[in-house]
């Protein structure tokens, strides 16, 4: 907490406390967290930069059935497991310098206190029903099976292994006591029906105040949106208790029945709030009380927003605490243009990433792309390098690299008195405004790109000016020192700029500069100041490293079930693309939008001219013809065996003497004809509908597609 260098006066000065949803603790921090954490942290420096009361607090969020059995299959009681699975966590956080004010637990003497007291709160009020739901149960296990604990056959598509409460494969949803030959995934017995009571938090009588809520606050357009709809398809009262065996909090006078893990987890922010507060002396209740000025701001993943915009604003006013001031969500992350890959080796854990690279890369490009809006964000590793390297090596670094050395070998440190391009530097300086908005309404992209703008303009200045040439000329010295100083001096002003992003780039440069970068520091400049020897700041990203990264995620594939897994998901994608590989006629790929491929994936595919040599129908074959492609344009040169599904539109004989394009190095295939040893390309709808690919008339056999 820095809030002695306050560039706000004592009446301007807001109270805020800001959270990020709790990482389960059976788990590991992964680059999709990480975004989260990443985005609150910035946003958290920057409002501490300008001298704000400001708390960041988190927590592992420690219960329910999943963290209960990954206990038991390694061993160990759930509270060893998850006191070791925080300090890994907190570990990783420390490493990409994410400035918690304090890290807890929701399994902790606080939560509990909140969870219950908010509970009989809630119940003192009439907000608790209960009712006799029929659940599956594990007759073998002795325990409720939670949806995602039962598979079985989907009872529209029939296909087997599907989850409890959807299926893969044709992608109905249902509730699991429709499952056809359910099994437990705990013990593989078949769960029986049976009833038990459970505890409701009637979520509808707070209907009013939340559309009240969505209306008044600073939420998002897309959340208030979502918000609408949920409003219009009606709330309905959300049930809160398990049934022994959990591991949670067991409900107070309901013996044998536990808090469902989603009730005491957003109470865990006010927990390690709580236990700060011990630590330190700050007044829990100026945050948390009904007429609190303080704000209150929760940033979280796009897929929980039902939890914090309808159930936990709902508990608050029925437990008589403020409500949030404001709740943030931000969508998922994709890596290189698809989903998170164990296989790709895109599941990119935290630790492995630091094993390779430096966090402010990836604080750097997360901010690069980050908007205040819902949308996903892909991290495209090539562009992640480019940028990084781009924008914060070749632009601002070079600003300090550029000049630094003449201050130092010529002037013996000193910054000059004179500022050499007075409108350069205003202008500079009066962007501070301008950024300090983007970083508060979270647009913190347009932030970074009005600041790399400037760092143009910055390097523009130099280039025209070269001080490198005028160094040679003794009479020109002064102005090598003016105009080597303002460029130190608007590295400063970007660096302030960019503190919050890059805490420890900032913490070096201050070291360079003798210089706090202090938010109101950008409106100064440092004249007759003494700086020290410059030192390389920032490596390049290094595209090998990238790679050894991802490869060491392939590896990261321990566990024999996350292997099966893979494996199982690979493979049921490959069945999926089987017909592609054949030309059915079908359109490539059933989306209209297929999966973006990298320009190396692009690279390795081998498009060859060739010249169809020979056509002939295949025995019993309805779509296929066999094709004989010669790949040289001189007789008797290398021939392949192919068959294409393109009976439908084309005789033989119509093709013979033909070019076309084929795949030359796709894997021979045993096809129930024989092999089929590459593939040709054609277009169109499909039946008569469909054209083989004739290129022009000079390009020959054997040629390649470029
Ligand atoms: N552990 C949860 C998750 O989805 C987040 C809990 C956030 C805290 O990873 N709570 N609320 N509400
Ligand atoms: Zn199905």
């Amino acid at each position: 907490m820095s809030v002695s260098k306050s560039s706000v006066s004592s009446a301007d000065k807001r109270k805020i406390l800001v959270t990020c949803a709790l990482p389960y603790a059976n788990g590991s921090i992964h680059l999709g967290h990480l975004l989260e954490h990443i985005q609150t942290d910035i946003w958290v420096r920057f409002q501490r930069m300008r001298g704000h009361e400001t708390y960041f607090v988190c927590a592992d969020d420690a219960h329910g059935t999943p963290i209960m059995l990954k206990a038991q299959e390694l061993g160990v009681t759930p509270e060893e497991m998850i006191a070791g699975v925080r300090d890994e966590h907190m570990a990783d956080f420390a490493d990409f310098h994410i400035s918690f004010d304090n890290y807890h637990s929701t399994h902790s003497d606080e939560n509990k206190a909140f969870a219950e007291e908010i509970y009989n709160r809630l119940h003192a009020k009439g907000h608790i029903k209960t009712r006799t739901i029929s659940q599956l149960y594990d007759p073998e296990k002795g325990m409720f099976l939670p949806d995602r604990f039962v598979k079985g056959t989907c009872p529209k598509c029939k296909s087997e292994d599907q989850n409890g409460d959807s299926c893969d494969n044709c992608g109905e949803t249902y509730s699991p006591t429709e499952v056809l030959n359910p099994r437990s995934v705990v013990s593989g017995a078949t769960p029986v029906l049976r009833d038990s009571e459970h505890y409701f938090f009637d979520l509808p009588a707070f209907g009013e105040m939340l559309q009240e809520w969505t209306r008044s606050g600073s939420l998002q357009e897309e959340m208030a949106n979502k918000l609408g709809e949920w409003f219009e398809s009606g709330l309905q009262q959300w049930d809160i208790s398990r049934d022994a065996p959990y591991f949670g909090f067991e409900i107070p006078n309901a013996p044998g029945k536990y808090f469902y893990v989603w009730l005491d987890a957003p109470i865990g922010y006010m927990g390690s709030f709580k236990n700060l507060c011990d630590k330190t002396g700050i007044d829990f209740d100026a945050f948390w009380k009904l007429d609190s000025d303080a704000e209150l701001y929760h940033f979280i993943g796009k897929d929980i927003i039902y939890f914090h915009s309808l159930f936990w604003p709902a508990m608050l006013e029925g437990a008589g605490y403020r409500k949030p001031t404001s709740v943030y969500a931000h969508g998922f992350v994709t890596v290189n243009g698809a989903k998170m890959s164990k296989s790709k080796g895109t599941f990119i854990k935290g630790r492995t990433y630091l094993e390779h690279l430096n966090p402010e890369y990836l604080r750097y490009y997360y901010a690069a792309k980050l908007t205040s809006r819902i949308d996903d964000l892909d991290l495209n590793l090539e562009d992640f390098a480019q940028r990084v390297n781009s924008d914060l090596v070749g632009k601002v670094v070079n600003i300090a690299s550029r000049c630094a050395s003449f201050i130092t070998k010529r002037f013996d440190g000193m910054l000059s008195t004179n500022i050499d391009d007075q409108a350069l530097a205003d202008e500079v300086m009066a962007a501070g405004d301008s950024i300090a908005a983007h970083y508060e309404s979270r647009d913190f992209g347009r932030g970074m790109r009005e600041i790399m703008a400037l760092a143009d303009k910055v390097n523009e200045y130099i280039a025209v000016k070269e001080p490198w040439q005028l160094v040679k000329d003794e009479t020109k010295q002064q102005e090598v020192q003016d105009i080597c100083s303002l460029g130190i001096n608007m590295f400063r002003t970007l660096m302030i700029y960019l503190k919050p992003v890059l805490p420890v780039l900032a913490d070096s440069t201050a070291a360079f500069l003798n210089d706090e970068l202090i938010w109101e520091g950008h409106k100064t400049l440092l004249t007759d100041h003494k700086i020290n020897k410059f030192k390389a700041l920032l490596q390049r990203v290094d595209m090998d490293k990238v790679n050894a990264m991802t490869d060491a995620s392939k590896e990261n594939l321990s566990s024999k079930a996350e292997e099966t897994k893979a494996k199982k998901a690979d493979k049921k994608k490959s069945k999926k693309s089987e017909p592609k590989q054949e030309l059915t006629g079908k359109p490539l790929v059933d989306d209209p939008i297929s999966e973006e491929i990298q320009f190396d994936d692009f690279a390795k595919v081998d498009l060859r001219i060739v010249k169809i040599v020979n056509a002939e129908h295949v025995e019993k074959a309805d779509k296929l013809l066999k094709l004989t492609l010669s790949l040289d344009s001189e007789e008797g040169g290398e021939t392949r065996q192919v068959f294409a599904g393109i009976k439908s539109a084309y005789q033989p004989e119509d093709l013979i003497g033909k070019h076309t394009v084929m795949v030359a190095n796709l894997a021979p295939r045993k096809m129930r004809f024989g092999m089929s040893e590459g593939m040709v390309l054609a277009a169109g709808p499909g039946g008569k509908d469909l054209w083989i690919l004739n290129p022009d008339d000079g390009a020959q056999p054997g040629m390649r597609v470029k």
